[in-house]
């Protein structure tokens, strides 16, 4: 007993590699189109410890696939290896051959899997692929932890729309800038770069018009080395409202704009912003006009869209709390205050919507960060 006492279970091993998995594929969250990011990796596990053999991730834009590319760096090291899969690898020939007939092939003995692809085309057919070829299959280890980090995908799957997540920055007097003063600095320097880095993490960044109008932001990534990376940039706008010459036009060749519009739109004004590069949807709206959120998300939804960061303002954000279109609320609380023509925030610490509970909390410089989730 004495030397095995010392070898961790395989239990445990195995959700150190799908931690390890988990992490990987957070890598290019946001950045995979309509695919999620999973991770991959291929363990040796016939020496004294176990050792990685190769790390895959979903490539940038979706392909190829987190699994072939874990597979070609592990080479002939795969035969009798165990692969790490944070989702069920793939059985449909689309736009890229089966990661299940790969695994297969490669001569690993085990795979283990932390979620079952809801994918019509796969949706078990993965693991009976591997099963059929004598495979070891053990699935669900960290599946909830892998169900967050695949959200979007999941969401856009099951319920025909993206996730969203609605990130507020309010004064310690709880509001969200101030009555017609364009933006107010209501965080410091560094949460407004973790704020940067969770618009990397999303497909889209969402504001009404009234924030256009208001604080003509240009809801851009610019951290160094990821400008690259700014989302697409939605403005729901049911009457054609955003000026021509908002600031985040200027960007519209680099960064795109997409514009949610409805029938009640002036023609004259859609086309003024078309010859701006924005790129304009019709939702279906109300005889007046207005927009129910359930049919915006859903209409990003048909458009592939997996994510969504709702950024403002405060009327927006009401509408889609109130639709319970909410999944997640990034509260940032900042040190200083606003004042008497402050605008009051839909969230403050002490007014949290019903049905969120605090899932994470994180400081940044004299800010803080406050996250909820939804309990159901
Ligand atoms: C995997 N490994 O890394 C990912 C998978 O259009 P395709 O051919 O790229 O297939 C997209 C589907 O593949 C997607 O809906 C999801 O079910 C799965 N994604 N599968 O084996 C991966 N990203
Ligand atoms: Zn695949």
């Amino acid at each position: 007993p004495g030397a095995s006492a010392s070898v961790p279970p395989q239990a445990d091993i195995d959700r150190r590699f799908m931690a390890a998995a988990i992490r990987l594929s957070l890598r290019h969250r946001g950045l995979t189109g309509e695919n999620p990011s999973v991770g991959a990796l291929i363990v040796r596990t016939d020496g004294a410890a176990p050792v990685i053999a190769g790390r895959g991730v979903t490539a940038l834009g979706g392909r190829p696939h987190a699994e072939l590319q874990a597979l070609a760096e592990a080479g002939p090291a795969a035969q009798g290896a165990t692969a790490y899969v944070t989702l069920e690898p793939c059985s449909h020939i689309g736009k890229s051959p089966p990661c299940a007939d790969a695994l297969v092939a490669s001569g690993v003995a085990r795979v283990v899997i932390a979620v079952l692809d809801p994918d019509k085309r796969v949706a078990g057919r993965g693991v009976s692929i591997l099963d059929k070829a004598g495979i070891e299959v053990a699935h669900g280890c960290l599946e909830s932890e892998a169900r967050k980090a695949m959200a979007g995908f999941l969401s856009l799957k099951g319920r025909g729309r993206p996730f969203l997540t609605l990130k507020l920055a309010v004064s310690a007097d709880g509001m969200i800038g101030r009555r017609g003063a364009g933006q107010v600095a209501i965080t410091g320097e560094t949460a407004r770069r973790a704020v940067q880095m969770m618009r990397v993490e999303h497909e889209a960044i969402m504001v009404g018009v009234g924030t256009i109008v208001a604080d003509d932001p240009l809801l851009t990534v610019r951290l160094a080395g990821l400008e690259k990376r700014s989302p697409v940039r939605v403005v729901v706008d049911p009457f054609a409202r955003t000026p021509p010459e908002a600031k985040l036009f200027d960007e519209a060749d680099r960064h795109s704009v997409l514009l949610l519009v409805s029938e009640k739109a002036q023609r004259r004004q859609v086309d003024a912003l078309r010859d701006r590069r924005a790129a304009i949807r019709a939702v279906a709206s109300d005889y007046r006009g207005r927009f129910d959120p359930r049919e915006v998300l859903r209409s990003l939804g048909v458009m592939g869209l997996k994510s969504i960061l709702l950024e403002g303002g405060a009327e927006t954000a009401r509408q889609f709390l109130a639709a319970g279109m909410v999944d997640r609320i990034a509260l940032f609380v900042g040190s200083t205050t606003v004042g008497g023509d402050g605008i009051p925030s839909p969230v403050t610490e002490r007014t949290v919507p019903a049905g969120f509970t605090v899932a994470e909390e994180s400081r940044f410089g004299m800010d803080r960060l406050i996250e909820y989730e939804r309990m159901d």
